[in-house]
Parts: C-alpha cells; structure tokens; sequence
C-alpha cells in the first residue's frame, strides 16, 4: 500500500480559505476532523466506491456521505433518474408526482408506515416527529438515550451523540433549561432505567425516540429483548414509540431495524438513504396520528423544498434499486468479510480493539469491554483511534473521523477494496 503524499497542498489552502468564511472550515462539525488531531481533506469529486481530493489523492470511501451512499457515488441509475428530472425544472413549490412515487416506495417498504410526510433533513423529520406526539398525546415529555443522535433541534441535544461525542460537548449551550427538563436521556440497554423514568414521570412522557440500533456513538446493538420491552412499556403507559431509522432506514434491511427486530414504532423518521444523495428526510407512521398534519390536521409543520423533485428521483431510483432481491444479502456479505477481516487482524496484532458491525455498517471500538452503551464507548482510546484514522488516511482508505461515528459498506465496495482496505489496516495496526 502506497503512502500517499502529505501535506495536503490544495486541501490546506482550501481549509485555510474555508475557515475565513464557514465557522471551522466546514459546515457540518463532525467534517472538521478535530477529533482525529487532523485537518479535512476537500473532497473533489467521488465515484463508486471511491473519493478524491483537491489533489487529486483518492481513498477507498467508508463514510459515504454518512449513509446515503449505500450504492456507491454516482450509481447510473441515480444519474439518470436525476438528469430526467433536470429536464422539468429543480424546484415548483407544488405538488408532483415525483413526491406521490416516493412517499409510495417508503409506504411500501416499511409496513409500520402508513402515511408519510416528506421533508428536507432528518433533523426536521425527528422534530416534527416529537411536536406530533406532544400534540398526539397531549403531552410535554421526551424520552431518549444517551449517545443516540437526532439532529440538532433544541429537545434533542442532551447527551447526544455524534458530533457532540466527537466534540465533546453532550449537551449545547443555547437549549433553555426549561427546554432541556423536557428531555429525559437515559442509558440505552437499560431497562430497569426506563421502568424508572416511567415510574418518576408516567403520564407526562410522549414520546421514547431512539435509534433502534446506535451509529452515533460507534455501533451499538440492542441486547435481547431490550426493544420488545420497551414496546411493551411505551404501549402500557401511553407513550408514543418512535424509530429514529435516519442512519438505518433502508441501510440495515429494506425495512430498516424495526424489520430485523421485528418492533413496530407508532412513528418512524428516515433521511440518508431515501433521498440518494439530495438533501432528504421524512417521518411517518400511524394514520390516526399523522393524520394530525397540518393541512389535513392543525399540527404545523412546513418547508419551502419539501418534496424536492430532485431528491425524490434520486431517492427514488436509489430506493428502487434496493427492492432487486439479494441486494441485503449481497451487502451484508460485505460487511461481514470486513468484519471478520478487521478481527482477524486484530488478534493478531498488540492493539486492543474490537469489531461491531451489522448489515451495511461497521465500527471499530479502541476498547477491551464490550460496547453496550456511551458509558462503555466513552470509555475507547480515542487517541488511538486518531493515529488509527491518520494510519488509514495516508494508506488511500476514509474511515469515519470519530470514534463516536460507523463506518458504512456500499454496494460498490468490491472484494478487492476490502481486501485492499485489510491490508491498509494490518499496516496501520504495526504503527499504531
Ligand atoms: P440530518 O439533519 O443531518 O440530515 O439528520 C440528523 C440525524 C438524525 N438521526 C440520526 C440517527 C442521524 O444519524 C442523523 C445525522 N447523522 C449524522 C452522522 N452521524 C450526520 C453527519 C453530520 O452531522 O455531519
């Protein structure tokens, strides 16, 4: 594996011109790579499984846009579907088609969902969700889980995860603290901690948000039965259960976690992947409670590219190529070569690491414990994972720039990438 040549000339410029005008160069923070003692790399162009940057460097592509890239940069059909889109126009501010397809192919997919509304990010999607239940329940309380990210709106920046974790700031300034004891964060695989919380606050709790399966805190899987009971619960007590599914939303299966785990939310929020790479996010679930909706119903909720005719035929030919049959098992067959790859290396090396990984996404905790929730993640060398992520970067390979993030397998990534990729790690984990 060839060393690529740093310095990054053209990247360093651009960062130097960047951070004049953009608050740390960038416009999403978890980008800056500060965590990873790193300035970014400016990507120039992408294709398949592949990045490039300014000068010209390229790099095998585990972040993939943080999810939406599960067929790979610039897949034909993304294309296509985009330059027959162009040819109508970019934006009406009126309905179209486009929008009924999409809405159609998510309605489809995930049983839970019956109607949908779609809209620009996933941080829009998690606080229309929560200002639904509030209204749907007439309720004021939220509960979440430390370590869980949902976008940046006010309710949800309390122990977050993410760019928070990555920056080490759990919880904002700027949230006003009768805000923020609206928010309940507990540790995730905890049960007993739920019961509790409904115990102290019953009757005043809306909603349970969660990512059914955390990518914003490295990976965490739910232990056995932890969903269930939590179903269970939020039903007992009259609290809406929602499926944070932005980042695992037609990422681990067609239907997202709540099909691997056979749970089924009362609402569902998505993003990522359902737009193909355009700005996207969409929340939907029960009809009695979307129904609620304004203008069918009087909870307000509104954006001026809504529905995008762009990103609904990105989306759509995106969404459209994960329905082929074997696309899931194809991918988890990836992932899992990788995985068993990552831990092969590593017992074999002095580092001390360990591998999570379920279909499409995988992560590499700098951590002898087992991972089950921030207060074991938190516990990883991140230091390590810094020289782990610099090691990476200068062998063509880019990883997620945070111990606190996954890492996501595309469709494109060939055997040889991820053998390629085996072998940039087993010389990094000597120099480490
Ligand atoms: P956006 O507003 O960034 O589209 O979606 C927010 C969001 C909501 N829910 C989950 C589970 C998410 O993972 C996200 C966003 N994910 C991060 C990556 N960990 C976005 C990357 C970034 O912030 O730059």
């Amino acid at each position: 594996m060839t060393l690529i040549a740093p310095p990054f000339t053209r990247s360093q410029r651009a960062f130097e011109r960047a951070s004049k005008v953009l608050p740390g160069g960038v416009n999403s923070p978890v980008r800056s790579c500060q965590a990873v003692d790193a300035d970014p790399i400016f990507i120039d162009h992408a294709d398949g499984a592949f990045m490039w940057d300014v000068d010209q460097n390229r790099y095998i592509d585990y972040v993939g846009s943080w999810g939406p890239m599960i067929l790979g940069h610039r897949h034909p059909r993304v294309l296509e579907a985009l330059e027959d889109a162009l040819e109508h126009g970019t934006s009406f501010g009126a309905p179209s088609i486009a929008e009924i397809e999409l809405a159609e192919l998510i309605v489809s997919s995930v049983p839970s969902i019956e109607m949908v509304r779609l809209v620009s990010s996933g941080t829009e999607a998690t606080m229309s969700a929560i200002r639904l239940a509030r209204a749907f329940t007439k309720r004021d309380m939220v509960i979440k889980f430390d370590g869980c990210y949902h976008g940046h709106a006010d309710s949800f920046l309390i122990k977050a995860g993410s760019g928070l974790q990555t920056l080490g700031i759990s919880s904002s300034p700027g949230v006003p603290e009768e805000l923020a004891k609206l928010t309940v964060s507990l540790p995730f695989n905890d049960i007993d901690a739920l019961k509790a919380a409904f115990k102290e606050h019953d009757k005043k709790i809306a909603a349970i948000i969660l990512e059914p399966i955390i990518g914003n805190a490295g990976l965490i899987l739910p232990k056995d039965g932890y969903l269930e009971a939590m179903r269970e619960l939020a039903t007992k007590h009259g609290a809406l259960l929602i499926f944070d599914e932005v980042m695992t939303g037609f990422r681990v299966a067609l239907g997202g976690a709540q099909q691997l785990y056979k749970i089924k939310p009362d609402l569902t929020t998505l993003g990522k992947i359902i737009g193909g790479g355009l700005p996207v996010g969409a929340y939907g679930g029960r009809r009695d409670i979307m129904e609620m909706i304004a203008p069918l119903g009087s909870v307000y909720q509104a954006g001026t590219l809504s529905g995008n005719p762009l990103a609904m035929a990105a989306g759509t030919a995106q969404l459209r190529m994960l329905q082929i049959p074997h696309s899931y098992e194809q991918l988890e067959h990836r992932t899992q070569r990788l995985a068993d790859g990552l831990t092969e290396l590593i017992q074999k090396s002095k580092v001390v690491a360990q591998v999570a990984n379920v279909t499409g996404m995988i992560c590499l905790f700098f951590n002898k414990d087992k991972v089950t929730d921030l207060a074991s993640a938190q516990k990883c060398d991140t230091k390590k994972f810094a020289k782990f992520w610099q090691a990476l970067r200068d062998r063509g390979i880019y990883w997620p720039p945070s111990q606190f993030e996954a890492a996501f397998i595309s469709l494109e990534h060939s055997k040889q990438d991820i053998d390629d990729t085996l072998k940039a790690v087993e010389e990094t984990l000597k120099v480490i």
